[in-house]
């Protein structure tokens, strides 16, 4: 197994849509273990193939605490979404920066796993906020990019001055 690298927001290899996988085989399932490899040293609770600048429709999610509950998506698809609720947001991309974000309260998505098995999911909570995330993500939309312009700009800042106090 690997661990990738991430893209760091404002990359605009982030707003690549990505592709339809057309075939699930050994090459994608390596891909689906490198990034839960990648996802769980962060550490972090989801990551999409773009954001390891692979541009096809993959997630991986795990919220559990032990670690033991990874989910795979290809090709997902929201079928069903109810309710608005705001959360708290992170991001891979964008490290340090948590901020609200209103987003469907409950949701069904369909989707295959790593073997091609097609199921359906119905989420709340974290996991409905982490889907619906790491979704947007595939469609090459970063979450901070559902703030105002103004919060936009000063975080960019902030990463520009955060980066200059590491490198
Ligand atoms: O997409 C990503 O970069 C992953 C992101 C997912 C996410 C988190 C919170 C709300 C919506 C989507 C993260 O995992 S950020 C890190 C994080 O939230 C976390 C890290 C360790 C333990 C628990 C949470
Ligand atoms: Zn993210």
């Amino acid at each position: 197994m690997a661990i990738l690298p991430i893209l760091q927001y404002p990359d605009e290899r982030l707003h690549k849509v990505a592709k339809k996988v057309d075939q699930i085989n050994e090459t994608i399932r390596k891909l689906v273990r490198d990034m839960a490899e990648t996802m769980y040293s962060a550490p972090g609770i989801g990551l999409a193939a773009t954001q390891v600048d692979q541009h096809i429709r993959l997630i991986v999610i795990d919220v559990s605490e032990m670690h033991d509950d990874l989910k795979v998506f290809i090709n997902p698809v929201l079928v069903h979404s109810q309710g608005e609720k705001e959360n708290e947001e992170g991001c891979l991309s964008v490290p340090g920066i948590y901020e609200n974000v209103t987003r469907a309260e409950r949701i069904t998505v369909r989707a295959l796993d790593e073997h091609g098995e097609p199921f359906t999911l119905e989420a709340e909570g974290l996991l409905a906020v982490c889907i619906q995330h790491e979704m947007d993500h595939l469609q090459g939309r970063v979450f901070v990019e559902h703030l105002s312009h103004l919060k936009q700009t000063r975080i960019r800042a902030k990463l520009k001055k955060q980066r200059r106090e590491t490198f």
